[in-house]
């Protein structure tokens, strides 16, 4: 048996912050990097070896910072870069790492460089974006260069009355897309958006958007397949462009591979695995990992109907995890597993159950299934007290997510004109269940108001009407609470390190609809994993072939040939 080989990220367990919304330390009512640092130590104990905090760089914030107005200067609110030094080192001094977001496939408009590329046609920097004369309909109308639909809806392309000219942005107008095929502003993203933050001690990136930096020159129209609309979903043709595995491995070759450091990297729209190795095998040097999206986009509608939610079907779920922990076998590639992020609702509304009968057993549930797939791991804020979406009663006034809003008044426009009154329904539901707000609501601390995330009057956003039950103070105590098992399973997780983050992972009964178990096989030994993803009792027989031991349940009294409802079990053996 071919094993893969060790290095300090693989084994790594990942802490997602979100800063706005994970600790306020001067009663703003914002997170920020004091915040962060004051609670370092509980990531400690908790078992993090890797904090990932999602961008803090200077922004107007259309889109939560990742619309990037300065990539060397901290957001005023979070703090300042010597903040971030005080946090690197705090990380460090407890053996920790730490990495930032790297999101440079577009910046802010409110950026220097893309003031100058919009100030003139002829100014050097022009070309540093994408710039396209208007098309003209057959009555003479300006029409937009391509039919492309963003992922904000609406056009991709914005128009600039100074220049008389239009911009190319795949997500928000305020998000310009950088021309990557212009040399020059690839070196300057390597001196400004990394060298700058390497050398001050940074372990490495969550690479934003990474396969979307190369577009087709060509600027083509995509399919019409929404007949009713000028913009048309665009996604396929603008991932994966023809020039993007040479700027992945340029940006390695001349920045990452100077420094030790981790890249992962948010990969969609590949369902190749021969094409996601290319990425990711170790001798390709380009990443060292990417998120897999489809099994995140699961129960997403598709690329214009993202909200229209299809709750997701176990087989599905199954296979997909299933495709990307076989495919680094035999190769020099790496993978993740993850369920949460900041760009989707929790995981235990999505996959099990947040009835408060259920809410618990659920999130040990899945966090048995986290810690025991194989590849680094990836645990979003909140994920590890098991927190849950807000109450689905809660208006759209609470909804913050620029994604949210534009899809909403998209719906109600459509609605209003009875144009398709069936969209705002839609909408409104896929929101309370997939919602990008979902997963950046103020941590829960403690019972005090505003669950303890800040002393001020009022949090940036609603905090969960729940927090005086699911909190972290009330959990840090108790033996048998959801964070008391996180730890748990991470300290297992690290014991068993040859099973549990290198081992073979093996799908049984794919086609059972209730279940999911498999087994994850190393060197010396094995381990046998059941999971019952559904509120009733399952029967099961645990596999014959070997002496199979059980090491752990999420119940107190497991019962021979059954799995209780959301039970999950964690068996081992000899090989
Ligand atoms: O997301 C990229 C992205 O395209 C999606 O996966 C994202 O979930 C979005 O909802 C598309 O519908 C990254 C960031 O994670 C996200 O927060 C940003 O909004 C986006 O890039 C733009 O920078």
């Amino acid at each position: 048996m071919q094993m893969p080989t060790g290095k300090w990220w693989k084994e790594a367990a990942v802490y997602q912050v979100y800063p706005a919304s994970f600790k306020d330390s001067n009663g703003d009512g914002l997170g920020d990097i004091g915040g962060l640092i004051s609670k370092i130590d509980y990531l400690h104990d908790l078992g993090v070896d890797v904090v990932w905090l999602c961008p803090m760089f200077d922004s107007p914030q259309h889109d939560m910072g990742y619309d990037i107005s300065n990539y060397e200067k901290v957001y005023e609110p979070y703090g300042t870069v010597e903040d971030i030094d005080i946090l690197v080192k705090a990380c460090h001094d407890r053996g920790m790492r730490f990495i930032l977001d790297l999101v440079v496939n577009h910046t802010s408009d409110e950026h220097e460089w893309f003031k100058e590329s919009r100030s003139s046609r002829d100014n050097p920097k022009r070309d540093w974006y994408f710039w396209k004369p208007a098309r003209y309909d057959d009555a003479g109308n300006r029409i937009p260069p391509t039919n492309w639909r963003s992922y904000f809806a609406g056009s991709t392309w914005t128009w600039d009355e100074t220049t008389q000219e239009y911009y190319l942005h795949l997500y928000a107008t305020q998000q310009p897309d950088l021309n990557w095929n212009c040399e020059a502003a690839r070196n300057a993203i390597y001196d400004s958006a990394m060298r700058f933050w390497l050398d001050r001690g940074v372990d490495g990136f969550r690479v934003d958007t990474v396969n979307k930096y190369s577009k087709p020159l060509e600027f083509h129209d995509a399919i019409i397949t929404d007949p009713n609309h000028y913009e048309q979903p665009a996604a396929y043709m603008f991932c994966n462009g023809p020039r993007i595995h040479e700027f992945v491995k340029e940006m390695h070759d001349k920045v990452i591979s100077q420094y030790d450091c981790m890249t992962v990297g948010e990969l969609s729209l590949t369902p190749d695995p021969d094409h996601v190795l290319r990425y990711v095998s170790a001798s390709a040097k380009q990443l060292d990992m990417v998120f897999h999206i489809d099994t995140g986009n699961m129960d997403h509608g598709g690329p214009k109907d993202k909200y229209d939610h299809r709750p997701f079907i176990l087989p599905e779920l199954k296979a997909a995890i299933t495709k990307w922990q076989k495919f680094i076998e035999g190769t020099d590639g790496w993978t993740t597993a993850f369920l949460e992020n900041h760009d989707n609702g929790r995981s235990i509304d999505r996959y099990a159950s947040s009835e408060p009968e259920f809410r618990e057993i659920s999130a040990k549930m899945l966090a048995i299934m986290m810690t025991t797939m194989t590849g680094t791991i990836f645990i979003y804020q909140g994920q590890e007290i098991g927190m849950i979406n807000a109450p689905k009663e809660w208006p759209i006034e609470e909804y913050k997510d620029i994604e949210a809003l534009n899809y909403y008044n998209e719906a109600r426009a459509l609605s209003i004109s009875g144009e398709d009154p069936s969209r705002l329904p839609i909408v409104t539901r896929g929101l309370q269940i997939l919602g990008r707000d979902h997963g950046r609501m103020p941590m829960q601390w403690d019972s005090t108001a505003h669950s303890g995330f800040t002393t001020g009057d009022k949090p940036w956003m609603r905090v969960h009407d729940l927090y005086p039950e699911i909190n972290v103070a009330k959990q840090v105590p108790d033996e048998k609470s959801v964070l008391s098992f996180w730890k748990r399973m991470l300290r297992l997780r690290k014991e068993y390190r040859d099973l549990l983050v290198y081992g073979i992972f093996d799908l049984l009964d794919p086609g059972n609809e209730k279940t999911f178990v498999y087994t994850k096989t190393g060197e010396r030994r094995a381990a046998l994993v059941a999971l019952n993803f559904d509120q009733g009792v399952q029967d099961f027989e645990v596999s014959t072939d070997k002496e199979w031991k059980l090491v752990l349940s999420n119940y107190d009294a497991p019962v021979a040939g059954k799995l209780a409802p959301f039970e999950g079990r964690v068996y081992m053996s000899a090989n």
